[in-house]
């Protein structure tokens, strides 16, 4: 018997390596998404494209507690991946409030109608490195306590702890992964990576003359999302629920991060890359290193993508989308 899977934020990022890691393994493949996407696949769920006939969609909101109670009650799961969220910590400033409703209580309208429907479905939540926010120590593991620095890392929190409490009040299989920063050629362009990776490509290309960034000196762990979406799958094939750090051991600034994308178009950032103080947060999260000892130990989980591999693949995509006859993306 093929196992079931639900993703929810199939169309994002994760969802979509995870969607086609899952299928490899010889998964079934559901997905949650919003209405309006699956009105308008070419555009909503362009990451699917190559996918989209080998998987079932279902429409849905993490808005609405019935939705996701009506796709529950229309197949049985094996495993449910809850990557579903206001993932932009920006628009979390913003906003807070529609991202605390969404992630929040998205999140708490999943385990419940689980809990009423699905009670041996296992669960997986995409927990946050943006929880530990004001470091209280470097590297962080999972002792480390959090401090969250913006709507959406508090948002993340609570996920985190609904996730611990349906474990522990329901004896339901729920685990977290704490994942640091992961990125691709289909991250979202509103992402400093991306936002670079664009900028410098289009730049190469003669489309965009400059980049504007915020803070440069923030530092991040990055890793390459298709070696995280593993460490999803994992978690949820262990004997227990457990929550795990997904982080590679290394920080890089957004400044080195920009020095090694222009370097490899073949230009120096200094000359291109602005500063603008209305891009910096209002509290920033200066410094995230993550310890994954504990997924490298229980899961035998490591990274395959180091950071020049991850810059570089994401670069040469972004010089692909930017050639003159095929530029689909402009004006990040
Ligand atoms: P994306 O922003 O790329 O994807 C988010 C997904 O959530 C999209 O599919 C989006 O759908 C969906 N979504 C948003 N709001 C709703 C809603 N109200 N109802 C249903 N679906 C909704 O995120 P990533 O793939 O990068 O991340 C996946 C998860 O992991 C997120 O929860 C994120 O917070 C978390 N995370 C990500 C990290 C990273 O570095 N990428 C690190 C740690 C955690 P639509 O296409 O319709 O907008
Ligand atoms: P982050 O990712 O907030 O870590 O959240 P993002 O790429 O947005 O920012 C990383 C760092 O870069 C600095 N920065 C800029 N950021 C953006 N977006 N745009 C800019 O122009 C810019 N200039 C500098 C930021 O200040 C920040 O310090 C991501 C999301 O995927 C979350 O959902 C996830 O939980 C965390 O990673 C782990």
């Amino acid at each position: 018997m093929k196992k079931a899977a639900l993703i929810t934020g199939i169309s994002g990022q994760d969802g979509s390596y995870l969607a086609e890691y899952l299928l490899a393994l010889g998964y079934q493949v559901h997905g949650l998404v919003r209405r309006i996407a699956s009105e308008q696949p070419e555009h909503r769920l362009s990451r699917l494209r190559s996918i989209l006939p080998k998987i079932q969609i279902h429409p849905g909101s993490l808005d609405s507690y019935a939705s996701i109670f009506h796709v529950l009650t229309q197949q049985q799961f094996d495993e449910c991946y809850h990557l579903a969220a206001q993932s932009f910590v920006p628009e979390s400033f913003a906003d807070g409030f529609s991202t605390m409703q969404t992630n929040i209580s998205g999140t708490h309208y999943m385990l419940a109608a689980l809990r009423e429907l699905q009670p041996k479905c296992r669960f997986y939540f995409a927990g946050s490195s943006e929880m530990f926010g004001k470091v209280r120590e470097t590297p962080q593991h999972e002792m480390t306590p959090f401090h969250p620095r913006n709507p959406y890392a508090i948002s993340k929190v609570t996920g985190f702890h609904l996730a611990v409490n349906y474990r522990e009040a329901y004896d339901m299989f729920c685990s977290n992964g704490i994942l640091f920063n992961h990125e691709s050629p289909r991250r979202g362009p509103e992402f400093v990576t991306r936002k670079i990776t664009y900028g410098a490509a289009s730049i190469k290309r003669g489309l965009a003359s400059h980049l504007t960034l915020g803070n440069l000196d923030a530092r991040r762990d990055w890793g390459h999302a298709r070696d995280y979406v593993r460490a999803m799958h994992l978690m949820l094939q262990q004997p227990s629920p457990d929550d795990y750090i997904i982080a590679t051991g290394e920080t890089h600034s957004v400044r080195e991060f920009c020095e090694l994308a222009f370097a490899e178009v073949g230009l120096d950032y200094r000359q291109y890359v602005r500063q603008d103080e209305a891009l910096w947060r209002p509290a920033e999260v200066d410094l995230l290193l993550g310890d994954a000892s504990k997924a490298q130990r229980v899961l035998g989980w490591r990274p395959t993508t180091e950071f020049a591999g991850l810059v570089r693949e994401m670069v040469r995509s972004d010089l692909e989308l930017t050639t003159p006859a095929d530029s689909k993306i402009r004006g990040i």
